[in-house]
């Protein structure tokens, strides 16, 4: 019986982005389940009771939470084609690292920055350009943080760069000249049709992102 892979998900997410760019390398048809965050579905509420956030991949009726653990999933059960974690466990450790410190440096500061005004809203911007200086090194002269291929810490950090880089959606914030390995990283990425056709219409994140900004200042 062919496999039943659902996805809940919000077109805006960069975890669901994840979700959906590590379904995409494999080739693995899914559902994508749009959830809304004021109405959540009694799905979302029953598979992923202790977060209640998106995504959730449902395979074959079981839920599977948090973008990186789902991503890690899918690259264990479709193991056939398209690796995303490398098969040396020390080499996997060392992915595994770097997509944490994607997760907890990166999402995190662009969090505050997103949320923040003034003062914490530069600190965060300042501790986001620091860790990316940390990526700058790290990706060295490898194509894909992955080596040869996309892999886990790609998954992980281009759905971010993607708003803050691809989308320009903070002007200057970033200074090509500063990061140019990063750049052509994240341009081989987004060249990749796997990738970009995860990445939601621009003139659609540029309303929701003006709207959301308006009701922030209205706080
Ligand atoms: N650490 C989680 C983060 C997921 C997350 O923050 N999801 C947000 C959307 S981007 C969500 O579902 N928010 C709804 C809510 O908080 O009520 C992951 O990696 O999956």
């Amino acid at each position: 019986m062919a496999d039943e892979v659902i996805l809940l998900n919000f077109w805006l997410s960069p975890y669901g982005m994840r979700v959906m760019i590590a379904l995409e390398e494999k080739g693995i048809k899914y559902e994508n389940r749009e959830e809304d965050f004021n109405k959540k579905s009694p799905l979302l509420l029953q598979m992923n009771p202790v977060h209640k956030k998106i995504p959730v991949l449902i395979h074959n009726g079981k839920p599977i939470c948090e973008s990186l653990n789902a991503v890690e999933y899918i690259d264990e059960v479709w193991n056939d084609q398209s690796p995303l974690l490398p098969s040396d466990p020390y080499q996997r450790a060392h992915a595994r690292f770097w997509a944490n410190y994607v997760d907890t440096k990166l999402y995190e500061a662009a969090t505050r920055f997103w949320k923040t005004e003034g003062e914490e809203k530069e600190a965060a911007k300042k501790e986001l350009l620091e860790s990316l200086k940390v990526l700058e090194e790290q990706v060295g002269n490898k194509p894909y943080f992955g080596g040869d291929n996309l892999g886990l810490v790609d998954v992980a950090l281009v759905p971010l760069f993607f708003y803050f880089y691809t989308f320009s959606l903070y002007s200057n914030f970033i200074d090509e000249s500063q990061y140019p390995k990063i750049i052509a990283w994240a341009k081989r990425c987004t060249q990749k049709e796997t990738v970009s056709k995860c990445f939601p219409e621009e003139q659609k994140v540029r309303e929701s992102v003006l709207q959301k900004r308006e009701s922030l200042n209205k706080e």
